[in-house]
């Protein structure tokens, strides 16, 4: 039996303006080029879960045409995010045409089942531990259901685990591999669409796991850059510290998604930038607190953000650069946040900075209420799900003058003179603890 898993890959975004600017602007072109080339961590342990007489081929197809030979398969498996669904779909929908039966699952699929069912034979709900190893021996004995639920919780554990098929790229070029060491992220923010919403409840691998996992992909490339596909790697500081501590030895260098908590770890700090870690993304969202009332439930964010400058100074004199991310089109902000957002970029010290449009990705809490309080542009949108296209009137300003504000501020932040100005501004920081 051969299964064929099969990713869409590269970035998208919708508004043709937008998109011009974005091929233009160097410091955007640059990260996007970096993380386009990411493999679909999701496939590779969807790969790891299959029974071992079953052959797997792994596949990437950045663009899906009518005209493209479909490779046969004894059965097909597709990861989805909302933006690449339409392609996802009619990609299945070619497949099955041909008799080979599809399986759907992913992010997307696992938001909107109901939708996702009408283009396959079956489609997996949640993380595909506890449901793909059932699917593949019901397809085996011709008794394939039209829906599995995998597992929300208890997903690292023995039994339910399996180490993600690293082996599956050799002889590809990536500039970068994912691994995953957590599930979740207990902020909740009400606009996250990432694992968090696969997941009852924050998980977290062992250590001794994620190691493996490292090892098997240093297996498959010569200058190893990990990227770590978590929501927020250290939210439990002692595990943080164990984590760090053995990745020590491995003398990889890596990038990581995390909160603004870390600077108030010293020890952390330091094991941070022992351990090779290069950059942090974090999500700030907003440059002032006013604007961030009400986006996670405890308001955890917006207790912090008085603390943001001398945060992000602490964690980057340690020699690890801050990727600051913000979001526009928040209900308190009006059109004033560009020039403020900007003042604040320049202020700050982060060496990368990237800004996002607010997005109502469905199955989310932000498009339950958006829906309810009718500003949804239009009722279906996925493919504008790129985080980079307005899909809704914001409170406090029109779309216009939100897309326009963003425009401004990506030809504003991202170009070489001001990269170079942060650049220069991130040495000076560095210098400072030698
Ligand atoms: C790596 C990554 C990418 C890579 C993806 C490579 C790939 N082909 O998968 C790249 C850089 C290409 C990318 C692109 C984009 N991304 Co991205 N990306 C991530 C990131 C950082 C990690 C994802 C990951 O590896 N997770 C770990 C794996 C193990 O989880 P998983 O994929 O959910 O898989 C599990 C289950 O879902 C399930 N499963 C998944 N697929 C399947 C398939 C089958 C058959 C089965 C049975 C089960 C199954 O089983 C898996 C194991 O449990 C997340 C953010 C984050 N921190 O998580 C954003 C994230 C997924 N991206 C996001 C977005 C918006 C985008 C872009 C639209 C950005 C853009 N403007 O272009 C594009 C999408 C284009 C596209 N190709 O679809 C959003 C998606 C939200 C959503 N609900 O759709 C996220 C959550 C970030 C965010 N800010 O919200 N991304």
């Amino acid at each position: 039996m051969n299964v064929g898993l099969i990713a869409m890959s590269g970035v998208r975004v919708r508004t043709p303006l937008l998109a011009e600017l974005g091929v233009t602007l160097p410091q955007f072109v640059n990260r996007g080029k970096v993380v386009a080339s990411l493999p679909s961590l999701g496939l590779l342990t969807v790969a790891g879960l299959t029974p071992d007489d079953v052959d797997v081929t792994y596949r990437e197809i950045p663009e899906v045409t009518a005209e493209d030979e479909l490779e046969e398969f004894d059965l097909v498996g597709i990861s989805s995010y909302s933006a690449q669904i339409d392609e996802a779909y009619a990609l299945a929908d070619r497949y099955r045409a041909r008799g080979i039966p599809v399986v759907l699952g992913g992010l997307h699929v696992s938001l909107m089942p109901d939708e996702a069912a009408q283009h396959a034979d079956s489609i997996v709900l949640y993380g595909a531990e506890g449901a793909w190893p059932q699917l593949v021996e019901d397809f085996r004995s011709n008794r394939m259901q039209p829906r599995y639920e995998g597992l929300r919780a208890g997903v690292f554990d023995d039994g339910n685990y399996a180490v993600p098929r690293f082996d599956l790229l050799r002889g590809r070029e990536y500039n970068r591999l994912t691994v995953q060491t957590s599930r979740g992220c207990p902020l909740n923010c009400e606009f996250c669409a990432a694992s968090l919403r696969i997941t009852s409840s924050f998980q977290q691998k062992p250590v001794s796991k994620v190691l493996d996992e490292m090892n098997s992909a240093l297996q498959v490339t010569e200058s190893p850059f990990f990227e770590l596909a978590d929501d927020n790697t250290f939210v439990n500081k002692k595990w943080g510290k164990e984590f760090l501590r053995a990745l020590i030895p491995l003398g990889i260098k890596w990038f990581t998604e995390t909160d603004i908590s870390v600077a108030e770890d010293d020890e952390l700090l330091e094991l941070l930038a022992e351990s090779g870690c290069r950059q942090i993304l974090i999500g700030l969202e907003s440059a002032s607190g006013e604007d961030l009332s009400g986006i996670d439930p405890n308001n955890w964010k917006q207790q912090r953000s008085d603390h943001y400058l001398e945060a992000i100074d602490k964690i980057q004199v340690h020699g690890v650069t801050v990727n600051g991310c913000f979001v526009v089109g928040l209900d308190n902000q009006t059109p004033e946040v560009f020039p403020r957002l900007k003042d604040f970029i320049d202020r700050s010290g982060l060496l990368e900075v990237q800004i996002t449009v607010m997005t109502p990705f469905p199955g989310t809490p932000l498009y339950d209420r958006l829906s309810r309080e009718g500003v949804l542009l239009q009722p279906r949108y996925w493919d504008r799900c790129t985080l980079f296209d307005v899909n809704f009137e914001p409170k406090h300003m029109t779309v216009e003058e939100l897309e326009d504000g963003l425009r401004w501020l990506f030809s504003e932040v991202y170009n070489e003179r001001e990269f170079t100005r942060r650049r220069r501004a991130y040495m000076e920081i560095v210098k400072r603890r030698l």
